[in-house]
């Protein structure tokens, strides 16, 4: 039972000790809205009590029943070194002694900024930040204060977070939740906000067509990996790229999974097609909350306080985020190996799943899914034909069997470095199970 709160010296303060993953929910509920911080985790559409994790370490998360699972979400991305990298821990206790938080410039921030605009060639100039969300929301902000327009395209399904503007036929747990377009949203707030669909660039030259020198940028995850998984077909990038250098709209890729796990560069190094701007997220902070926006330098020189286009955080570029980052990402750069050898675990899996079942299942570098349907999924469409029921019938016992993977059939399955063969075989036996 639970001595998190004896561990972290706030024995006395709390009654949560000895307490249930049902226990500490039904409490929750009480305070938060749907007793979470984050919709997904609510577990709702699986039907489930959310588990309460109280431990991670390498592959594997431990809930409040001292409970163990192979862990296929490892924080929605971040963790692709696997729970409890030394060197990350490390960095972050030691850094915590100079002091929490400054709200004031760093060297650390300066160190990660080189780290990756040495590294990643498309990276001229970053902003850090605190979260994908944020992330978005500015370098959309950034886009439009440098092209001087006001419109921007996005595709169905794909999720950039929950700002106003982007909340639109949103992927993750908008589309989970059957909410893409979500409330409190004003019509004002993404009357600019134009949608295409995803592997369809008729629908992108359409928009342009319509709407000539008013768009300011086109985003997308290169990968969508928040409506299931839905791979990029030959072409699509490449004549995105098209489209915005002959309407001088700017292309942002949205890397807040793909990036530093697809390949060092992202999605971007992965497919050879580079955007203006790019977006990144947790994996950054090696866990911790942090985001960047960052590319051209022409663009980036419009951010304040060298620009005009306002963007401010006392938690940006927090020293001990900027340590972790640090630590993760210089061992990603060191060990580019890494890529290759969790790609061959990660497509050990989607072969082996293919052998299992007729539904679609996905992969692509570490990320993989499995489509409750048996048609190939193309974009949004048809993702949202997937069989949700089958898909909660299925997670309920991998669950139950130990295999924690993300609670919605919109999501991708994460692998990282820390996943064993054993695991996976694990895995592969509970899926036979399932599928028989
Ligand atoms: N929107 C996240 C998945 N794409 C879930 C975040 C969370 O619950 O932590």
């Amino acid at each position: 039972m639970s001595k998190l709160d004896l561990a972290t010296g706030l024995d006395g303060l709390t009654d949560f000790h000895d307490k249930t993953s049902e226990d500490l929910f039904n409490e929750a509920k009480k305070y938060m809205p749907g007793g979470v911080n984050s919709p997904v985790r609510a577990f709702n559409s699986v039907g489930l009590t959310p588990r309460f994790i109280e431990r991670a370490d390498g592959s594997k998360v431990y809930d409040a029943e001292g409970k163990e699972y192979i862990d296929y979400v490892g924080s929605w991305g971040p963790m692709l070194l696997g729970h409890n990298n030394p060197k990350v821990l490390e960095a972050v206790k030691k850094t915590a002694e100079f002091g929490l938080s400054f709200g004031a410039c760093n060297h650390l921030e300066v160190v990660l900024a080189k780290l990756i605009c040495d590294n990643i060639p498309h990276v001229e100039m970053i902003r850090m930040v605190n979260s994908g969300t944020e992330a978005v929301m500015s370098c959309i902000r950034a886009a439009r204060g440098f092209t001087g327009r006001s419109k921007i395209v996005k595709f169905e399904g794909c999720y950039h977070g929950h700002s106003d503007a982007l909340l639109v036929k949103a992927g993750s747990g908008a589309m989970t939740f059957g909410e893409p377009d979500s409330g409190g949203v004003t019509k004002g707030a993404v009357e600019d906000t134009l949608l295409a669909k995803y592997n369809n660039l008729e629908s992108v030259k359409e928009l342009f067509d319509k709407n000539k020198g008013e768009i300011a940028c086109v985003i997308l995850e290169p990968v969508a990996a928040n409506m299931g998984l839905v791979l990029p077909e030959e072409g699509f990038l490449e004549g995105l790229r098209k489209i915005c250098d002959e309407h001088d709209s700017l292309l942002i890729f949205d890397e807040v999974i793909t990036g530093f796990r697809l390949a060092f560069g992202g999605a971007a190094e992965y497919f050879g097609v580079s955007p203006d701007l790019v977006t990144y997220g947790k994996i950054i902070g090696g866990g911790m909350p942090v985001g960047a926006y960052g590319g051209r330098r022409d663009v980036m020189s419009c951010v304040s306080p060298l620009g005009k286009v306002y963007q401010a955080g006392t938690l940006s570029g927090n020293p001990i985020a900027m340590a972790a980052g640090i630590a993760m990402l210089t061992q990603l750069l060191e060990n580019q190996h890494i890529y290759e050898e969790i790609g061959q675990k990660c497509s050990y899996f989607v072969d082996e799943m293919r052998k299992i079942t007729d539904f679609q299942v996905v992969g692509i570098g570490s990320l993989a899914c499995v489509f409750h349907q048996n048609k190939p999924v193309r974009n949004y469409e048809d993702a949202s034909k997937s069989d949700t029921e089958s898909f909660k019938r299925a997670f309920k016992i991998l669950i139950d069997r130990g295999i924690y993977m993300a609670p919605s059939q919109f999501e991708s399955i994460f692998f990282s470095s820390a996943i064993t063969e054993e695991d996976i075989s694990r895995t592969l036996n509970v899926f036979r199970e399932i599928f028989k």
